[in-house]
């Protein structure tokens, strides 16, 4: 597991994308404006201070709402590519339901979509980052097989909204995270905890609901746009230690990143080998009359098989497994189903830290996935549309962890690239700016710029990062570490 260098002289491929992240809940505010419609992530904030970081909402956040032409000024500074963010669903559609789309919400995200292109920035737009109307939620949400629908109707409108000037397109953020996270943890929204049913409903529906908006693009805006869709994965990598770990370490990356790649990547298409059995054979046993992971039709399995023009991948963190100590019950992260299954992960001492446990960082694992998925599913184009990294408290604007981490990640892309044959096509930073993450609030920060959240004007200021990603950019290829800390 030691690091590998890459040789400083490989450059990124010609085209390569850089670009950085960000999703609506986290940034815009303006919860309530105009004729915005709740969504689960205001009703969750709201009633549930007792889970969330000193009651933080997502009121205010960045004030993105307000504030988005100063989005478009610091990507631009960065000298982005592109920038990824997403669409409230209830912004757009006040009752989640596409019957009717608010004028002001449809002119917000049409003006920062102008904007950016103004600057020659590329947008990059995810549909569905975890805001869900409350409305639908009311209606059991992604536990409710008409979601599907509900989501393709919305996709339609977005994409016949902004597909004239939207070339990538993400459908759903990572369903690891509200699905299994969400229901095994009960810290996400809409705060349910129901891990053995719930979990693997919203599983089946995200990827059907992916698949119908998928194939709406594919058959109503191809032809004239030209456009990509995909849809964004979180991905831990579990790495073997020692070859006793294999059968474990090989049924963690099947059950936490093949559930939502198999049945859309691979050339069979389905839940993955293996994880359908098992589940079946359990549910059988706890006397269910059906497997808890609802099965597919042949007629589903042929609808989602195939819906992507790349693969978009979010990759934080690595893991090691071992097996449960007595008496011991593994937690909810990172391994979903882990009370399902009983299966105990751990970090490696060796591997860099952060001042959040969780987010242990393990740069090779990055380049360890990415050959898995083309062991697994072939030669598929690679966008990473998410990587970043955390902290709590830092001194103010000299974040060197954070360049290091943006280093050690983007060296194992060219060794991917260059060594591994791997089609890697662009690299995305989470974050633009500080912005409310989630359960953690404000408390936890990832941004290149630093938000000040005491200042009305919400100022973004660059961090070191900034400009040691900015220099990246420039330059097309590593920027080395060293260079920045004599500047420093
Ligand atoms: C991504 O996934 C999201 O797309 C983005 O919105 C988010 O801001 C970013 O990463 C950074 O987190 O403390 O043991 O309860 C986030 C997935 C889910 C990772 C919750 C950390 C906390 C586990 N995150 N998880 S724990």
């Amino acid at each position: 597991t030691e690091l590998v260098r890459a040789d400083p002289s490989l450059k990124f491929p010609p085209g390569f994308k850089f670009g950085t992240a960000t999703s609506a809940y986290q940034i815009e505010g303006a919860w309530n404006v105009s004729d915005k419609g709740e969504s689960v992530w205001d009703r969750f904030t709201h009633a549930r201070s007792d889970v969330i970081h000193n009651g933080h909402t997502g009121d205010v956040a960045c004030d993105s709402y307000h504030q988005w032409k100063k989005d478009v000024q610091i990507a631009a500074e960065l000298g982005l590519h592109h920038y990824r963010f997403s669409i409230s669903w209830t912004r757009l559609l006040p009752s989640g339901i596409s019957n009717y789309v608010s004028e002001d919400g449809n002119k917000y995200y049409s003006d920062l979509i102008d904007g950016l292109l103004e600057k020659g920035i590329e947008p990059m737009v995810t549909i569905f980052h975890w805001d869900l109307p409350q409305r639908l939620q009311d209606l059991g949400g992604w536990t409710n097989p008409l979601i599907s629908d509900w989501f393709a109707d919305y996709a339609r409108i977005v994409y016949s909204l902004y597909a004239d000037r939207v070339k990538f397109w993400i459908t759903i953020n990572e369903p690891l995270i509200f699905c299994d996270f969400a229901y095994n943890s009960g810290k996400m929204a809409p705060g349910t905890i129901d891990p053995y049913v719930a979990t693997y409903l919203c599983s089946k529906h995200v990827l059907l609901a992916h698949a119908k908006a998928w194939r709406i693009y594919d058959e109503e805006f191809k032809l004239r746009f030209h456009g990509k869709v995909s849809i964004a994965n979180q991905l831990i990598w579990y790495e073997e230690i020692s070859p006793a770990d294999k059968e474990t370490v090989e049924f963690l990356n099947q059950l936490s990143t093949g559930i939502y790649s198999h049945p859309i990547y691979s050339e069979k298409g389905g839940w993955p080998p293996g994880i359908e059995e098992i589940i079946a054979e359990k549910s059988k046993k706890e006397g269910y009359p059906r497997s808890r992971l609802p099965a597919f039709s042949n007629e589903e399995i042929n609808l989602i098989r195939g819906t992507y023009d790349f693969y978009a991948l979010n990759y934080y963190t690595s893991r090691v497994v071992r097996p449960l100590k007595d008496g011991e019950i593994a937690g909810p992260w990172p391994i979903f189903g882990s009370l399902e299954f009983g299966i105990a992960t751990d970090t490696l001492p060796e591997w860099g830290k952060s001042q959040i446990d969780v987010f242990v960082t393990f740069p090779a694992g990055l380049r360890h996935m990415m050959s898995w998925l083309k062991n697994n599913y072939g030669d598929i184009q690679i966008f990473i549309t998410e990587n970043g990294y955390p902290n709590r408290e830092e001194k103010e604007l000299h974040d060197i962890d954070r360049i290091q981490f943006i280093h050690d990640h983007l060296e194992q892309v060219l060794l991917s690239i260059h060594e591994d044959n791997i089609d890697v096509i662009g690299y995305t930073v989470w974050s633009l700016m500080d912005n409310l993450e989630w359960f953690e609030g404000y408390s936890v920060k990832f941004g290149l710029y630093k938000v000040d959240f005491e200042d009305p004007q919400r100022s973004r200021s660059p961090r070191k990062s900034a400009e040691y990603y900015r220099k990246v950019i420039v330059n097309h290829a590593l920027v080395p570490v060293k260079y920045l800390y004599d500047e420093l």
